[in-house]
């Protein structure tokens, strides 16, 4: 992977999603960083509106682009809300890219996710395994939008010379997750699972699927700061992935958050809700090599997520 230099310095810099946990992380990072951020409210600019889009560009012409705006959810929210997750995430990629286009943004920098490798791609999934094979079934719309924004980025570079360049990264958790019962991802539907087992004193509690599909889980923070690096060092068509290098099972990992929650209860599995890829684990050897590595441990992450869980939800007394 050739690095090529470029300058944030000065710059205006937009975080589309800056409102979503890894937006929100994106914003925190570039706080340290000497930029002009730039963000703007759903209520003002809806990202899935095409004549809005062009129109907030064509005022703000922003010189940098973090595109970290998407409808998300767990398993169980992409195998559900099929038309939404393609919908919003088409269009959203589709308008924020070429707007980008229009108004000459200096660089832009997409972010997917490790949903976009096939099902049953070779584990540690390898950047260019990428349309070699069918798609996990339960969130295969998402992934399709996903692969769609990482095309246009690769099209637009193709025929004109955009710095556009996308990354992949891994299962993020961290402070300002989605801590819905249904529609989350695993991490925070178990934080939020197993402290309420614990203050409600309950026998049991249930981990959807069988436990033994594998996640990479990347702490919010570590990946911001793995695309702020490479915002400012790679410039390329090939893909980037984000991640740790490691996995765990989820019903290993169910054990380790029930334990940094505090609760002794029973843990069972439910099988007739789905397990999703088999695995997920990312080949980290390209940003490796570009010079980033994760530091948050998942212990340590896991930590700091259910503090910022507690923090959120605990009410102060008047
Ligand atoms: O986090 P999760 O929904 O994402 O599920 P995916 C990961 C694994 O945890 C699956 C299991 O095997 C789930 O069956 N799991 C166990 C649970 N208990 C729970 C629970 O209470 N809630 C949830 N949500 N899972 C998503 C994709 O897949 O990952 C998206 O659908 C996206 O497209 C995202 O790529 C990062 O890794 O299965």
């Amino acid at each position: 992977m050739a690095s090529a230099p470029f300058e944030l310095k000065g710059k205006s810099v937009y975080v589309a999603g800056h409102r979503g946990m890894v937006g929100a992380a994106l914003a925190r990072r570039l706080a340290r960083e000497d930029v002009k951020l730039v963000t703007v409210e759903r209520r003002d600019v809806d990202l899935c509106n095409q004549a809005a889009v062009f129109d907030w560009f064509a005022r703000v012409r922003p010189q940098v682009v973090f595109l970290a705006a998407a409808k998300v959810g767990g398993i169980f929210a992409n195998n559900t809300l099929r038309a939404e997750f393609i919908y919003d995430n088409i269009a959203i990629a589709a308008n924020v890219i070429h707007a980008a286009h229009l108004n000459r943004a200096e660089k832009l920098m997409f972010l997917g996710s490790s949903c976009i490798y096939p099902k049953l791609a070779p584990q540690p999934l390898r950047e260019d395994t990428v349309l070699t094979g069918p798609l996990e079934p339960t969130n295969e719309p998402y992934a399709i939008a996903k692969i769609a924004g990482i095309k246009m980025a690769e099209a637009y570079r193709g025929q004109y010379g955009s710095d556009f360049i996308s990354v992949m990264p891994t299962n993020l958790y961290g402070p300002g997750d989605n801590y819905h019962p249904e529609l989350s991802h695993v991490v925070a539907a178990l934080i939020r699972r197993f402290h309420e087992a614990k203050l409600s004193g309950a026998k049991n509690v249930v981990v959807w699927g069988t436990g033994t599909p594998r996640r990479e889980f990347l702490y919010v923070d570590d990946m911001a700061d793995a695309c702020v690096h490479l915002m400012k060092t790679y410039s390329g068509a090939d893909l980037i992935n984000i991640g740790t290098g490691e996995d765990i099972a989820i019903a290993e990992f169910a054990h380790v958050v029930a334990e940094i929650v505090g609760y002794r209860g029973e843990i069972s599995f439910d099988s007739s809700r789905p397990d999703g890829t088999p695995r997920k684990l990312l080949d980290v050897s390209r940003l490796d090599k570009l010079g980033w590595r994760a530091t948050t441990s998942l212990h340590d992450g896991l930590k700091k997520a259910y503090a910022a869980y507690q923090a959120a939800t605990i009410v102060p007394a008047q």
